[in-house]
């Protein structure tokens, strides 16, 4: 593509901005065809990058090492900068939009010199879906463009469905520009001056000083999810955080769950699942975002925005997830792994004994003795959806899969049941909004400390969450077909501090009485935090498991959650929904 091809005229404007703005060297606009990603990866390989793993071992693909001040997001340089604070919120770090373009107009000015310009055309959603919408963003990191092609419908294609309708701005540097003659490093990145922007109402997201995951593949969070929930509550639809799978029961009936947890709560296991009941099957359209609109039908119609898997590396093996282990054997970028002697990526938790020398992300020499660790905590593997061998047949279906059920959860060793269901679509938006974690070592804070999280979405929503409760309410209209909702916890343990549930391919086990929850079959009592399974409603056979500990409802300890639950609720003020505030003081008295 020359630039005269360039037809969007607020495209050709934009780019001449930024590029006078910027002062990059060149600027490259990216097709997506296989020889420009080759000279591409060619480029951050002889940068170093990017490192060519053994292709006996694992074709095509590459493993990068960050700095070690830039491998996670960075929440408290995220801002979202909507006209006035109260728009976004008492949970989101609000800037005022004018005095943060003032900052970063300084900050990106001659940014780029001596680096080139990617224009990255995207495309979330399958490029023939009515729900789809194409972003651009401009880059100085070819690292994020090769991680782009993986994750998003890029180049061509994106451009092309483009045409002249407006489009979200993402403007991306890593904050290094080099002087004449100066060479790079392998990771350049600005972490003394790190912002992750986001203009909810000009759908703009401005990131500059990181190379990493989600502060610099703007497809992700900052669009996908803060920009889009955005447009969800503007336009009516639902922009979350949840993985999406079909379940199919031996009689052969199929239907789909989104699925919604905090961080450490393994989320792309559960979407990638391999159950231990015969006769289920569990397919994959997405691990990680939901994009759900209603359809002409009544029912809840979910996409998966994305194009690939952005996941954890460390605790990834064949008996936790086999099928990302599968997914991952080729064409995959690994970041911040441990590199083997033959040329192969390790990372803790991947096999039981591990190997008797590494390099680490560190790029240290490291032994089992060694007392750092091989892989970074928050390493990632990225890689096409089309790889996993269970992608649903489905998964790039323009109007998206049917949602039957919705599940929230999360980690927590007392007080939440293994399973229940909601009483109501507002009990269900109550659970949701109630949702807590504890935080595992890979987290940082306080190991075992109880967090909110509601929805999974406080780090992503583009606006205040008291307005996103009262959006998800909201939904609930006549001729809809409301989709039940779950709240799980495969967390429990006992007082020897054993977990109570094997979890992983055994959570099919819980699965399945959702499942026969929407059919109107399987066996529930009422309890005061929703219906509870029977004690024999779970099939446990060749399990050794006691369902009573696990389905357990401690009045006195839902006491206490209902008062905590009451307090983080003021957190919201007047924008908390009646419906949830009415739902918390049900608790606290049914549990007095
Ligand atoms: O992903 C997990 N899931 C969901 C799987 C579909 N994990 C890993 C969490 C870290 C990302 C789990 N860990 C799950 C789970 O259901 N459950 C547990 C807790 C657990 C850990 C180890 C065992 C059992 C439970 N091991 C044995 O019982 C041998
Ligand atoms: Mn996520």
């Amino acid at each position: 593509m020359r630039p005269g091809s360039v037809m969007n005229r607020n495209l050709q404007e934009w780019i001449q901005e930024v590029q006078q703005h910027c002062q990059p060297k060149e600027i490259h606009y990216v097709e997506g065809t296989e020889e420009e990603n080759r000279l591409i990866v060619e480029a951050l390989i002889k940068q170093k990058t990017l490192t060519r793993l053994n292709p006996a071992l694992r074709p095509a693909s590459f493993l990068a090492r960050s700095t070690p001040d830039d491998v996670a997001r960075v929440e408290d340089r995220t801002f979202i900068c909507s006209e006035t604070q109260e728009q976004a919120g008492p949970t989101n770090h609000w800037r005022d939009p004018r005095e943060m373009k003032e900052t970063l107009l300084g900050l990106f000015r001659g940014c780029m010199r001596n680096r080139t310009m990617y224009v990255v055309p995207y495309c979330m959603g399958p490029i023939d879906s009515p729900y789809a919408k194409v972003a651009i963003q401009l880059t100085d990191s070819p690292y994020v463009v090769a991680n782009m092609r993986l994750m998003t419908r890029m180049g061509k294609a994106a451009l092309d469905l483009l045409g002249d309708q407006p489009f979200v701005k993402c403007l991306h540097s890593v904050g290094v520009p080099l002087a004449d003659g100066e060479e790079d490093v392998s990771w350049p990145c600005n972490t003394k001056n790190l912002y992750i922007s986001h203009f909810p109402e000009t759908k703009e997201v401005w990131s500059f000083g990181s190379g990493y995951g989600g502060n610099a593949l703007l497809n992700k969070k900052s669009f996908a999810l803060r920009i889009a929930s955005k447009m969800g509550l503007e336009e009516g639809w639902l922009a979350e955080h949840m993985l999406i799978v079909g379940i199919t029961s031996p009689e052969g009936i199929k239907r789909y769950f989104a699925a919604s947890f905090p961080s450490a709560c393994g989320k792309t296991n559960l979407a990638m699942l391999t159950p231990t009941l015969p006769g289920w099957k569990v397919e994959c359209v997405g691990d990680d975002i939901a994009w759900m609109h209603w359809g002409q039908d009544g029912r809840l119609y979910a996409i998966n925005p994305e194009a690939g898997f952005f996941g954890v590396a460390p605790g990834t093996s064949m008996k936790t997830n086999p099928n990302a282990m599968l997914s991952i054997q080729k064409n995959t970028i690994f970041t911040n792994v441990a590199l083997t002697p033959d040329g192969d990526v390790w990372w803790e938790g991947m096999t039981d004994t591990p190997p008797e020398r590494l390099i680490s992300w560190t790029n240290e020499e490291w032994t089992p003795h060694s007392t750092f660790k091989a892989a970074h905590p928050n390493a990632r593997f990225t890689v096409g959806s089309l790889q996993c061998p269970i992608i649903d047949p489905d998964w790039q279906k323009p109007t998206g899969v049917p949602i039957s059920g919705i599940i929230f959860g999360g980690r927590r060793s007392t007080t939440v049941p293994l399973v229940r269901q909601a009483l109501s679509w507002g009990h269900g938006v109550f659970l949701a909004a109630s949702m807590t974690s504890e935080m595992t070592a890979a987290a940082k804070g306080e190991v075992g400390k109880v967090r909110h999280d509601p929805f999974a979405m406080l780090p992503f929503c583009g606006y205040h969450m008291g307005d996103y409760f009262a959006h998800w309410l909201s939904m609930e209209q006549t001729g809809r077909k409301m989709p039940e909702i779950f709240y799980v916890n495969w967390f429990l343990k006992d007082e020897q501090g054993k977990y109570l549930w094997p979890g992983f391919g055994d959570n099919i086990r819980v699965l399945e009485w959702c499942f026969s929850r929407i059919e109107k079959r399987g066996d529930a009592d009422l309890s005061p935090i929703g219906y509870l399974p029977t004690l024999d409603a779970i099939n446990c056979q060749g399990l050794m498991v006691d369902m009573k500990a696990l389905l357990k409802v401690d009045k006195a300890l839902w006491k206490k959650e209902a008062d905590e639950l009451f307090h983080y609720f003021q957190t919201f003020r007047h924008k908390l929904p009646e419906s949830l505030k009415n739902e918390t003081e049900k608790l606290r008295n049914v549990t007095r």
